[in-house]
């Protein structure tokens, strides 16, 4: 999936700076042999060092740039063709010097690009912004852009009362009294359809990578786990689908709900589960370590191992024929039997 990311190579410490920052970026002064060559491709580490940091002090506004563009529709607006700023901003109803910076800056990170127009440059869709940034598009993940620029940083507002305490902040965040997760986010019903919108974004892209990572065919009932799982009875089936759920739950709770599952199918009984997976030390992927802290802002639970989630379908009767497969993305698909 395309990730839109800063350019790193040109930005920060080029050009004018303080005597200070010129001390800060100056080279080492005997350099291993070796290490100069590779300094000579990649530049000095400090340099290197200092464009990570500045790469990461802007993420915040390469996420804003992007929630913006599609909230204010600037991309639905170019799918009836390229156009300039100006048209652009007759389009949206915007300024014409916010559209243009706002579109520049939107090349600048390939969610849009320059063409030749007759009457000179205009804007065009890319390749990605025409896959998932159209509202009507199949892939579209504008309900996602929505929900996370909403609620979600909102919550991420609340990062360092999060870690302080190990729970969301959803008082502060949000206005809503609660530890209880989908009392806060279903907490109204445009909420609760945005988030769920937000969700089928997802799947969108994911579904059918998800449903062929395994051949399913043996399986006759399929049932897969949503709503209020623990309190309703659930039906027998053949194979539980988890997917995304383990993720929002505290070890106990996750433990409870594999075990009721665990209980309502025989000998047999298969479960997949559909989760972002850290790697083995628990150090990686960024993206999952990121989603942990969403899950630490907006529920009970992480992300996991692989490992982890083998455990706790063991400790629930899924002992057996245990498997993980990638998608190509974020999320992994592991397959296991009673
Ligand atoms: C949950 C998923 C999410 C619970 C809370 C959540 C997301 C945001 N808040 O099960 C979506 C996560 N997806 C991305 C791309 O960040």
């Amino acid at each position: 999936m395309g990730k839109p990311r800063p350019s790193g190579r040109n930005s920060g410490g080029c050009g004018k700076g303080s005597a200070k920052e010129q001390k800060l970026l100056s080279r080492a002064e005997f350099p291993a042999q070796g290490e100069k060559m590779a300094e000579a491709a990649e530049g000095n580490p400090e340099d290197r060092d200092f464009r990570i940091l500045m790469d990461y002090t802007h993420g915040f506004m390469v996420s804003q740039v992007l929630f913006t563009a599609s909230d204010l529709g600037l991309f639905d607006a170019l799918a009836l063709g390229p156009m300039d700023a100006a048209a652009v901003a007759r389009a949206l109803g915007s300024s014409p010097r916010g559209t243009r910076l706002l579109l520049e800056t939107c090349a600048s990170l390939g969610l849009v690009q320059w063409e030749d127009g007759m009457g000179g440059p205009t804007f065009a869709l890319t390749r990605l912004s025409r896959l998932f940034l159209l509202a009507g598009s199949p892939l579209s993940q504008c309900s996602m852009l929505r929900y996370l620029a909403g609620t979600t940083v909102q919550c991420w507002g609340e990062l360092g009362g999060a870690v302080r305490e190990g729970r969301s902040q959803y008082a502060q965040a949000v206005g809503v009294a609660t530890w209880e997760p989908f009392k806060a986010i279903y907490r109204s019903h445009a909420e609760r359809l945005l988030f769920m919108q937000a969700l089928q974004d997802t799947w969108s892209v994911y579904g059918e990578r998800v449903l062929t990572a395994f051949d399913l065919s043996e399986f006759r009932v399929i049932c897969d786990i949503g709503g209020d799982f623990f309190r309703s009875r659930l039906p027998s089936a053949d194979l539980y689908i988890l997917a995304r759920v383990l993720h929002d739950w505290t070890d106990a709770d996750a433990a409870r709900l594999l075990g009721r599952i665990g209980r309502a199918g025989g000998r047999g009984t298969a479960l997949l589960l559909v989760e972002a997976v850290l790697t083995p030390g628990g150090c990686g992927p960024v993206r999952t370590l990121l989603l942990s802290l969403t899950m630490l802002l907006q529920t009970q639970g992480r992300e996991r191992t692989e490992a982890e989630y083998q455990n706790m379908a063991a400790a629930a009767g899924f002992t057996r024929c245990f498997q993980c497969r990638p998608t190509g993305g974020d999320l992994n698909v592991m397959l296991t039997r009673k």
